[in-house]
């Protein structure tokens, strides 16, 4: 009699435990899919909300640039950090980043650039140059301040010579 009763309790724990874990299963179950996973934001609209906007580029020894295209919007103050992030020196390596004014002649402007070593392959004439990084080696950062031109399609390029036919690409004021 006394051996069946416990029997019978044994079960009833059992039965209640199961009960207990599959309950458990199920809220978790329900945590899960109810919470968010992940917030979904627009970048753009937030982008352009700011004031500042930091672009990062980076430029490799493979005469490359990570963007080739940086969007921006009209009034904001631009903090642009250029990094050079392969190993050889300014000299036959140098990335600069160089945004130039709205009709500049690419081709004219790398030439010109090209005669000025002594300045980084800065043309003497600097009148079409809204922005500009120094000229930087391997492992080196240089970061820029600057308001963000009207809205326009701008050009920037790397004026180190040889390099802008690979390293240029679109600057968007929107
Ligand atoms: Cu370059």
């Amino acid at each position: 009699m006394k051996y069946s009763k416990i029997k019978s309790v044994l079960a009833l724990l059992a039965i209640s435990s199961t009960l207990l874990i599959s309950c458990n299963k199920t809220e978790k179950n329900e945590v899960v899919t109810e919470a968010p996973v992940e917030t979904v934001t627009n970048d753009v609209d937030d982008a352009a909300k700011q004031d500042t906007i930091k672009i990062t580029l980076n430029g490799n020894d493979k005469m490359q640039y990570d963007l080739s295209e940086i969007d921006v919007y009209e009034g904001q103050t631009v903090v642009l950090t250029l990094n050079h992030t392969g190993t050889m020196p300014a000299a036959s390596m140098g990335h600069n980043f160089v945004l130039l004014k709205n009709g500049t002649d690419l081709e004219k402007f790398e030439a010109e650039a090209a005669k000025n070593q002594k300045d980084g392959y800065i043309p003497t004439d600097t009148s079409e140059i809204i922005a500009r990084t120094k000229l930087l080696g391997g492992g080196e950062s240089d970061t820029i301040t600057f308001q963000a031109p009207e809205k326009g399609t701008y050009d920037f390029l790397c004026s180190f010579p040889g390099h802008y036919s690979m390293m240029k690409g679109k600057f968007n004021v929107k």
